[in-house]
């Protein structure tokens, strides 16, 4: 079979960069190369933005309603398209079957929901303080925004970002990881289908790094919107905040399961292997630490290490695997280094902590599914964001023990509680300082009518999805008309009568 190459999209036409160079896109669970790409330049930025800068004058006066319609089509060939989409998926990142069938899905229901504001983007109609003025506001695209977007979720979340940008009027560059360049042109070739008129959206292949600061520091791009480390977005928000550029950054987590001593345990266990080892453990929501309390630790950790144990690995084509590998083999090196910090520190593996080396597992980028256990709130694996099959078990003696050590961290995505005491709930509910809070269900599943981000060094206060993503991809506009056909001057502290 010829390895499939993949291309950029740029004003319309599907090319390669002037670099002539590529890269290797890789089945992370066999090592073997799944589709070469074509590797960009700062020449391709350049055109990608040109071309979108040009496209934007049109498409920003084509009708909302009309720019909704595109997208209502490309969900549909989304779902026509879900099985072999979630194929792919799954071959170039690694995540089973079934979790890239919901990656897909939350990508259409995101597009289906975005649709619907082609016919809303209210704005609002105030009276005005003057007789014979009218006041609204509305909401005014931005112009080109780059979408800077991660492997982990490689549809849904480009749709997180695309499809606001675009339903509000905006030109878009998307850079995708480069561990998934498929999905990436996958999902552009759906919205080209759907009728999206050149330039409109524009992809550009290629590792991070000088890519992305040529496409984040190019003068004729007004946002970047980012999903990723907090280091690279603590960096894009630097370089882009000297050129006062809004930044949307979605970064890391270090998310916590508390268990107290009158939770459902099966519920809770259940909760915490889907939370901590689905998708291997890489997604932000991931929950990387279980706050248990004292009373049930010893049962938590026993239950948790059984069922890690039985847990199993494989390729993710395979109805039969549990867990999948990491995306690359420096992300496996990354995860392991993880567990003699964790020891020198005095936790203890008590489940996992190997990468498996014999036959086919040893050829892809597997990690064992891993409990710790000894932990203290303020050891390095309880503090930083692993993004692997690892979690840290801490044990607290209340639920205000609990809630303190759920807020040490200096991340704030998504935490969750597991009791049956309605008081505890509610406390936890209003006291946990995160942008995503849980109650006797896991760290991981947002919807995306809900807005979707976090708090501290987890973003820089916006959100995604919802309603709430059409106030990053939008300038608020307020008008004022005035009808008295003579000049009426506000802010004069005028006490005559009206009229
Ligand atoms: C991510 O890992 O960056 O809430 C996104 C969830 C998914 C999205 C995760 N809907 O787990």
């Amino acid at each position: 079979m010829v390895t499939p190459h993949l291309q950029n999209y740029i004003d319309g036409r599907w090319t390669d960069s002037a670099s002539g160079e590529s890269f290797e896109d890789l089945d992370p669970a066999t090592g073997q190369i799944v589709a070469t790409a074509t590797k960009s330049t700062k020449a391709d930025v350049d055109r990608a933005v040109d071309a979108a800068r040009r496209a934007f004058e049109s498409w920003r006066l084509y009708p909302a309603p009309k720019r909704g319609e595109i997208l209502y089509k490309a969900g549909e060939l989304m779902l026509q398209r879900k099985d072999q989409l979630a194929r792919e998926m799954t071959s170039e990142m690694g995540k089973v079957l079934a979790e890239s069938r919901g990656d897909v899905q939350e990508g259409i229901d995101m597009t289906y929901y975005t649709a619907g504001e082609g016919r809303r983007q209210f704005g609002d109609v105030v009276p005005a303080e003057l007789p014979n003025k009218w006041a609204m506001s509305m909401r005014a695209p931005l112009g080109v925004v780059a979408a800077i977007t991660p492997w982990n979720f490689p549809f849904a979340i480009p749709t997180w970002k695309l499809m606001p940008a675009l339903v509000l009027g905006n030109a878009v560059v998307f850079k995708p990881a480069s561990y998934t360049p498929m999905l990436a042109v996958r999902l552009v070739e759906l919205l080209e289908e759907a009728g999206l008129p050149k330039g409109v959206l524009n992809l550009v292949l290629g590792p991070g790094g000088a890519l992305g600061d040529a496409l984040v520091t190019h003068p004729g791009v007004d946002l970047v919107s980012f999903t990723g480390s907090s280091d690279v977005g603590a960096h894009i928000s630097e370089i882009a905040g000297k050129q006062l550029k809004r930044v949307s950054a979605e970064l890391g987590g270090k998310n916590a399961i508390v268990v107290m001593e009158d939770a459902d345990l099966d519920l809770a266990i259940e909760g915490i292997v889907w939370s901590a080892f689905g998708t291997s453990g890489q997604r932000c929501t991931a929950a990387s630490r279980v706050i248990t309390n004292r009373a049930v630790a010893n049962e938590v950790i026993d239950r948790l290490v059984s069922r890690a144990n039985k847990l199993k690995m494989g390729h993710g084509l395979d109805a039969s695997t549990d867990l999948g590998p990491v995306v690359s083999s420096e992300a496996q090196q990354k995860v392991h280094s993880y567990i003699p910090i964790a020891e020198k520190e005095g936790a203890t593996v008590a489940a996992g902590g190997r990468i498996p080396t014999d036959g086919a597992l040893g050829k892809g980028f597997f990690h064992e599914p891993t409990v710790l256990v000894d932990v203290k709130p303020n050891m390095r694996v309880a503090q930083e964001e692993i993004f692997g099959p690892v979690t840290a078990v801490i044990e607290v003696k209340d639920i205000d023990e609990a809630i303190r050590v759920v807020n040490s961290t200096k991340y704030g995505l998504s935490c969750s509680i597991f009791t049956k005491n309605v008081n505890n709930a509610f406390r936890f509910m209003r006291d946990a300082e995160t942008g995503l809070v849980y109650v006797n269900a896991g760290t991981i599943g947002a919807e995306i009518q809900l807005p979707f981000g976090g708090t501290k060094s987890t973003g820089n206060g916006h959100r995604e999805a919802g309603r709430a993503a059409l106030d990053v991809y939008a300038e608020w506009k307020s008008i004022y008309v005035d009808f008295s056909g003579k000049l009426q001057r506000a802010q004069m502290d005028d006490q005559s009568a009206p009229g």
